[in-house]
């Protein structure tokens, strides 16, 4: 087992080095207590790159995370940028290609304590955890765009090779759960759909024991709310992933509760990032909620450190910190971001 590990910080924009600053807090609180060296480099993706370097995340920031052990990002977006040439998110979409980080894992659980912030009714919430996995660097967010006042395109395309690799990962995933795929897509209206349902069903064929079904993505939206507790895992296309893991947040009731691991080949450094983004409207006041990117730093030791003590550490201490309701406004209480990392960390190992 390694205890020294290189991780490059890149907080973004908004309330991204709020909870970039909260997850280093407990995680340098967890490798002190497993006697783990973190060595940390900082450095500026989103708005903030394209304000202070000219580009939404620069060479060397792309270069420094491939020589890192793995990278925690906080958030892109702002609204000054709204209008660019080239806007804050594509430094991530960047970052995401240049590291081949092409599975996204969202796990999605519902949290006892929070029953009571989820819209939705709590026995329809009760023990739901469902993993989102979204491909990440395929269909309309990297294909052929043509921007336009009066005319606009994304081209979506998907290679056999791209859902072959993404499904593989959904399907290792499912063995070490409950044996359930549910695979997301448009087969009825889509060619990319349709090719996505041929090619996960032949990679079904290489995991007998896992059951696979396939739903088509408006129905998988109704199911999330109607009957969430019918998924295991869920696999789907870059756009559909973006959009159901988000409907899939008020499960346990806010946006700040998703944490996300993105990873490619094995040994490649991976992506461990919010699945929130950057909400400018809040930023600087120690209001947004830090269990997405604390949790995402226990995903880190997990799926890329190989250190599952740590992550498990972590996770102890976020259940223990929920118990005792500490809880940031979205989740209908009223602790700071720094009260919330002060307590996990307190809890760490308990
Ligand atoms: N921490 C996630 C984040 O900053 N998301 C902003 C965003 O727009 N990301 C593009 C995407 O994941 O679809």
């Amino acid at each position: 087992m390694r205890d020294s590990f290189d991780i490059l910080l890149l907080p973004g924009d908004g309330i991204g080095p709020e909870v970039v600053g909260a997850a280093r807090g407990v995680m340098d609180l967890a490798a002190e207590h497993f006697g783990v060296k973190l060595r940390y480099e900082e450095r500026k993706i989103g708005g903030e790159a394209i304000r202070d370097e000219g580009g939404p995340v620069s060479d060397e920031t792309l270069e420094a995370a491939r020589a890192s052990d793995s990278v925690l990002l906080g958030a892109v977006g702002h609204p000054d940028f709204d209008d660019a040439p080239v806007r804050p998110e594509a430094g991530l979409l960047k970052l995401r290609k240049h590291l081949g980080a092409f599975a996204n894992l969202r796990p999605v659980a519902a949290v006892p304590a929070l029953l009571d912030a989820s819209p939705l009714k709590k026995e329809v919430v009760s023990g739901v955890d469902v993993l989102i996995v979204r491909e990440l660097t395929g269909g309309a967010y990297f294909g052929e765009k043509e921007e336009g006042d009066e005319r606009a395109s994304d081209l979506s395309v998907y290679t056999k090779e791209e859902i072959d690799r993404v499904a593989r990962v959904a399907f290792d995933a499912a063995k070490r759960r409950k044996r359930r795929v549910t695979s997301v897509d448009k087969a009825n209206v889509m060619a990319t759909g349709r090719l996505w349902r041929k090619v996960v069903t032949e990679v079904s064929k290489d995991y007998p024991d896992v059951e696979l079904d396939h739903v088509l993505v408006d129905a998988a939206a109704m199911h999330l709310v109607r009957e969430p507790g019918r998924f295991d895992v869920m696999l789907t296309e870059n756009l559909f992933g973006d959009i159901l893991s988000d409907e899939a947040a008020m499960l346990p009731g806010s946006m700040g509760m998703l944490p996300s691991a993105s990873l490619g080949e094995p040994g490649s450094p991976g992506i461990f990032e919010p699945v929130h983004g950057s909400a400018p409207d809040i930023a600087g006041q120690g209001k947004a909620n830090p269990y997405a990117a604390i949790l995402s730093a226990a995903m880190m030791f997990r799926h890329t450190l190989g250190r599952p003590d740590v992550a498990e550490a972590i996770e102890q201490g976020v259940s223990v910190a929920l118990e005792a309701h500490f809880l940031t406004a979205d989740l209908g209480g009223s602790k700071t971001t720094e009260q919330v990392a002060e307590a996990v960390g307190r809890w760490i190992g308990a």
